[in-house]
């Protein structure tokens, strides 16, 4: 069965404890089952991951090939600082879907620029777990239109 990876970036393993006015009370686990839920309904499995160390986002990103038919990321906020993930996208050539809880571009200036969006298929953002479930959707249609040489 095709599997997706979905993987989160620093500090969003507090989702849901603090910020409610920004990331509302939503917590991570919330989101983890969002995810397999949509992923079922497209006949798709998830594997979900959380860390807080750019490292090992870049060693999931470089495991995901021929593993993961594609990747939802919210690298929080490495998205506006890290050239190293940017590179390992690229690498990696797994198609990714890039995903914010906030609406990025309605906030300060330095979370307007992202290092993901230029290479990945898209970005949603300002939907909260929502996103996730529609970058989810996304994938499907793009896999179902030009799969990729994995099915996971
Ligand atoms: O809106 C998003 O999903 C972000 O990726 C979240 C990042 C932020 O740096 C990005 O600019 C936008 C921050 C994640 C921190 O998550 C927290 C959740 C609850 C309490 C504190 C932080």
């Amino acid at each position: 069965m095709t599997s997706l990876l979905i993987l989160n970036g620093p500090n969003l393993n507090l989702l849901g404890t603090r910020q409610p006015e920004v990331y509302g009370r939503t917590t991570l686990a919330d989101v983890r089952a969002i995810c397999e839920a949509e992923a079922r309904d497209h006949g798709m499995t998830i594997a979900f991951e959380q860390s807080n160390h750019e490292g090992a986002l870049i060693d999931l990103i470089h495991a995901a090939r021929g593993t993961h038919a594609g990747i939802v990321l919210n690298a929080g906020a490495y998205t506006h600082t890290s050239v190293a993930l940017m590179d390992a996208i690229s690498s990696a050539s797994v198609p990714l879907v890039e995903v914010h809880l906030s609406n990025i571009h309605a906030r300060e200036a330095f979370r307007h620029r992202s290092f993901i969006a230029p290479v990945a298929l898209g970005q949603i953002c300002g939907f909260g777990a929502t996103g996730y479930a529609l970058a989810i959707r996304a994938l499907a249609a793009h896999l179902a239109h030009e799969p990729g040489d994995t099915d996971g």
